[in-house]
């Protein structure tokens, strides 16, 4: 019974060991998690918890159910993800189309970032009809705060490469050096992984997710025939292709490559039949 009066909610900001950090209402509180929570590997940055005062320690008691998940970056009840490139690393669009799918699956919005316009300004006409895209300089300022007043109140997760600058952008965000900032390593225009661990920055209920770079990613299992359902730029086209099962990919009369090079980006065409062809080898590899 008093125990019951001692449960408080918050939110989890970070992971340290065995160490999660609890925000409630702006109060940061060190918590453990009970056994049973932690050896279900089952607490990630962005679940919403209860927690008690265990003696002179902060326990994790439940974990609330989670609106969706996502594993790369491993973060939780999100609503908007920034998917951010650069001209520096190079980008790798492939890489972007995965967390697109991942993102839909999921109930996530994706959003294109490409950073660093200082330097070049990246093409993303190809992505311009699916979703929300930004061109921003996280070092002069500009377009951060265009991005600020679209995922304002919301949760948002960056994500990316290693060196596209997330952290960059949520210094840009914050006007402060909170984030450490790393560098391109020259000789092999690589990011250096500087961001080690996910971390929640809470502005006035904007809760910024900065995240660990990363170059591979697995696109979420679904069966290859359904990828299509996530292309909304080759589905649109659909109606027009002879079957109405059409995956894109072999089918005759298909509609939708009259229209690659015109509406449909070259590159997106490309992409989507490397994604389909991940997931017929994935699935080739399950039942053997
Ligand atoms: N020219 C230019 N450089 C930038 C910009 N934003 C970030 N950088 C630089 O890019 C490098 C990487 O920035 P970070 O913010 O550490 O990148 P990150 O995406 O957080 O990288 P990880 O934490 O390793 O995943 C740093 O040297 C930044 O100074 C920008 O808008 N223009
Ligand atoms: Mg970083
Ligand atoms: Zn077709």
């Amino acid at each position: 019974m008093a125990k019951q009066s001692r449960t408080e909610q918050g939110r989890v900001i970070k992971a340290v060991a065995s160490k999660f950090f609890v925000d409630v209402d702006g109060d940061v509180k060190v918590c453990f998690a009970r056994k049973k929570l932690k050896f279900d590997g089952n607490i990630y940055v962005g679940d919403y918890v209860e927690i008690a005062k265990d003696r002179d320690a902060y326990v994790i008691e439940a974990v609330k159910e989670r609106k969706n998940q996502l594993i790369r970056p491993y973060v939780s009840n999100v609503d908007v993800c920034l998917i951010m490139v650069a001209s520096e690393p190079e980008p790798d669009f492939v890489l972007v189309d995965k967390v697109i799918v991942n993102c839909l699956e999921e109930g996530i919005e994706p959003v294109i970032v490409a950073n660093k316009s200082d330097i070049s300004v990246l093409d993303l006409s190809e992505y311009q009809s699916i979703v929300k895209c930004f061109n921003i300089s996280a070092e002069t300022g500009k377009g951060v705060p265009e991005v600020f007043d679209y995922v304002e109140g919301k949760t948002v997760c960056l994500a990316g490469q290693s060196a596209v600058g997330k952290s960059s952008l949520i210094n840009a965000i914050l006007d402060s050096d909170e984030c450490e900032i790393g560098d391109l390593a020259k000789k092999i225009k690589r990011g250096k992984n500087t961001t080690r661990r996910t971390e929640i920055y809470n502005l006035g209920g904007t809760y910024l997710m900065d995240t660990c770079g990363f170059s591979m990613l697995e696109a979420v299992d679904i069966e290859p025939e359904n990828l299509r359902l996530y292309f909304d730029d080759l589905e649109m086209f659909r109606k027009e292709c002879k079957f109405n099962t059409c995956t894109h990919i072999n089918e005759p009369d298909c509609a939708v490559k009259q229209h690659i090079g015109k509406e449909i980006g070259t590159g997106r065409y490309d992409r989507y039949k490397i994604i389909y062809d991940e997931l017929v080898e994935r699935r080739k590899n399950k039942y053997e």
